[in-house]
C-alpha cells in the first residue's frame, strides 16, 4: 500500500513539471507538396509549386536553387485577357495558420537558367527565405503538378 502511494506521488510530480521548452513562439513555416515541372530539351525555365503554412504572419521573400542560375518568387495575374507574371519584389504574404498554395495558374517559384534538364522523378533542392521564419530547405520532386481545378468547390449549387 505504501509503495503505491509513493508511485502516484511521483506521477503527480511528473505531470506538474513545466513542459519542455515550448516552440510555439518561434516563427516556423512548413512546406508541403513541393513539385517542379520537368524541362523539355532546350528549355531552361520552369515553375515550381508548393504549399506554405506559417505559424505566424510572415512573408515569403526569396527562393534559390542549386539547379538553376536564378530562382524568383513570381505572381501571376490576368491583364488584358493575358496571363502575365512578374517577380513578387515585396514577397508573398503568408497569414498565420493559413495554407497558402503556390499552384499552376497562380503564384509560383520560377527557376531561370536551369543547369541540367529536369526529368520526372528527379528532385530539386529549393531554399526559401521568409521575413521572420528561418530559411526552409525542401526537396521538390520533378513532375506535373496537380491542377488547382481539383480543389474546386462543388457544394452548394
Ligand atoms: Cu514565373
Amino acid at each position: 500500500m505504501k509503495r503505491l502511494l509513493i508511485l502516484s506521488a511521483v506521477l503527480a510530480t511528473a505531470a506538474c513539471s513545466p513542459p519542455a521548452e515550448t516552440k510555439a513562439d518561434l516563427a516556423v513555416v512548413s512546406v508541403t507538396g513541393a513539385i517542379c515541372r520537368p524541362t523539355p530539351a532546350g528549355r531552361q525555365v520552369t515553375g515550381c509549386y508548393l504549399t506554405l503554412t506559417a505559424s505566424r504572419d510572415d512573408t515569403l521573400m526569396t527562393a534559390e536553387s542549386p539547379a538553376s542560375a536564378l530562382a524568383q518568387v513570381h505572381e501571376s495575374s490576368m491583364e488584358n485577357n493575358m496571363m502575365v507574371m512578374y517577380e513578387a519584389k515585396a514577397g508573398l504574404p503568408l497569414p498565420a495558420g493559413q495554407a497558402v498554395a503556390l499552384a499552376p495558374g497562380g503564384n509560383h517559384i520560377m527557376l531561370l537558367g536551369v543547369k541540367e534538364p529536369l526529368v520526372a522523378g528527379d528532385t530539386v533542392k529549393l531554399t526559401l527565405t521568409f521575413a521572420s521564419a528561418r530559411p526552409v530547405e525542401v526537396e521538390a520532386s520533378v513532375g506535373q503538378p496537380a491542377l488547382p481545378a481539383a480543389k474546386m468547390d462543388h457544394g452548394g449549387h
